[in-house]
């Protein structure tokens, strides 16, 4: 297997670069929205009826109710394997410790003898957090959505899955995957809906006979569960359009091909889309990469997917003179995750300005945060960590700042309130603050 390769050595790079030069999947979102509009209508006006319908239509599955009963939840963890289970709360006690410290405290100011503005940290009352359960079952991202929320203190949390057709067990045909169900109940959350897709962002949205709306609305999902998110963000909060998994990898000639191999590959298993970037001014590490997964990815379970991904537009190798170009490249492309192998890895990794992640060193590969390294594993993609950060407590939190002043506080401001109120051909603005001292609203007779 071969590597697509981008040669920039010999461009003037430090002084940035053309995004467009580097490879990048398109996600057509825009496409999917009218696909998704008249399903987040028809959740609007019908409710549970039609997310029935469509459990029937896109799932292939007909079920009775979409609340997940209580006693599937219980039975669900029960019938856990004891070391998917020991595995789960490992990677649920490591998240804590993380996001428990990103708690923020409220803070007073002193602006004036007098006035002081408090950032007050509220958390979202209810969210609703959405699990794929498609191709990707993944549990671990019910924690990384759950513990940050719990965290916060949500008051409300509602997780929704697609219901299975063939849940692999006797009992769960119609609801979500077991180990979704069991990871809910090991997080303490009761509330799960059976319902996928732009479906699932609806019925969070708008509320049904079943389910009370919610005011955010967190997790990953594919292209219509991302134009479900566009359609309704306003009415709900959301935390990102996820798009497909990337990694980028920034390595010298200290680096293990085989290491570097088997991480690219590891994020490649996620999806044909997914993409895998290597950055790297050694053309010998290239080389000794492309050998090992000649190697590797034969010999890997998915390998169908893998190698439709690593042979992509979206992957591939990207050639500079050094370092210094290498973390221009990594800064443009912005990586949702990015893993640094190279000598004095952290000195490197501390000059990374934009990255969702960044993994230091050969010890700490993505899939170590994936699942176990007490880090969030939902990230910004498509460029978007330019920007934006991954989840965490803050994402359910709202910062409302408090103003107290007192008259002569008041006072002492108010002119230069009128003056730019004024300025802004605003005079009532102005006139609100008059009003409370000498001036008087003049009698219209
Ligand atoms: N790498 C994915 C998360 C994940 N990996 C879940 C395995 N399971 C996006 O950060
Ligand atoms: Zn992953």
């Amino acid at each position: 297997m071969v590597l697509n390769r981008i040669d920039l050595r010999g461009s003037a790079l430090t002084d940035g670069i053309d995004r467009d030069l580097l490879p990048r999947a398109e996600l057509d979102v825009e496409a999917a929205l009218e696909r998704v509009r008249p399903i987040c209508d028809d959740v609007r006006h019908r409710g549970t009826e039609a997310l029935i319908e469509y459990a029937e239509r896109f799932d292939g599955v007909r079920i009775e109710q979409v609340r997940v009963p209580r006693e599937a939840l219980r039975r669900a963890l029960a019938e856990l394997d004891p070391a998917v289970r020991a595995a789960l709360e490992e990677s649920v006690r490591r998240a804590r410790i993380v996001h428990r410290e990103q708690r923020r405290t409220d803070t007073t100011v002193q602006v004036v003898p007098g006035g002081t503005v408090t950032e007050r940290w509220v958390p979202v009352e209810r969210v609703g957090l959405y699990v794929p359960g498609g191709r990707a079952v993944y549990p671990s991202s019910v924690v990384m959505n759950v513990v940050p929320a719990q965290e916060a203190e949500v008051g409300s949390v509602a997780v929704a899955s697609p219901p299975q057709r063939d849940p692999g067990n006797a009992w769960g045909a119609g609801l979500p995957h077991p180990t979704i169900l069991a990871a809910c109940e090991l997080l303490g959350v009761d509330e799960v809906y059976a319902a996928g897709g732009a479906q699932a962002v609806a019925m969070f949205a708008y509320g049904t006979q079943e389910c009370r709306p919610v005011q955010l609305v967190t997790g990953p999902g594919n292209v219509y569960v991302a134009a479900a998110k566009r359609l309704l963000k306003g009415r709900i909060g959301i935390d990102a359009e996820a798009g497909p998994t990337e990694i980028a990898v920034l390595a010298d000639d200290t680096a293990d091909p085989a290491h570097v191999a088997a991480d690219l590959i590891s994020q490649a298993e996620h999806d044909t889309l997914a993409a895998s970037v290597l950055v790297t001014p050694s053309v010998e590490l290239a080389d000794a990469v492309d050998r090992e997964l000649a190697v590797q990815v034969p010999a890997t379970k998915h390998q169908q997917r893998i190698t439709e991904a690593l042979t992509g537009r979206q992957s591939g190798v990207v050639l500079v003179d050094g370092l210094d170009e290498g973390l221009t490249v990594v800064d443009a492309y912005a990586a949702e995750h990015l893993e640094i192998h190279t000598a004095d890895a952290s000195a490197v990794a501390a000059r990374v300005r934009n990255a969702g992640a960044v993994f230091v060193g050969p010890w700490a590969p993505v899939s170590l945060g994936d699942y176990c390294a007490g880090s969030n594993h939902v990230l910004p993609t498509g460029g978007c960590a330019c920007h934006s950060s991954g989840l965490s407590v803050q994402s359910f939190l709202r910062g409302i700042h408090v103003v107290d002043y007192t008259r002569d506080a008041l006072a002492e401001v108010t002119h230069h309130v009128v003056t730019l109120a004024e300025a802004e051909d605003l005079p009532a603005h102005g006139a609100a603050l008059k009003a409370r001292f000498e001036w008087k609203v003049p009698d219209a007779t």
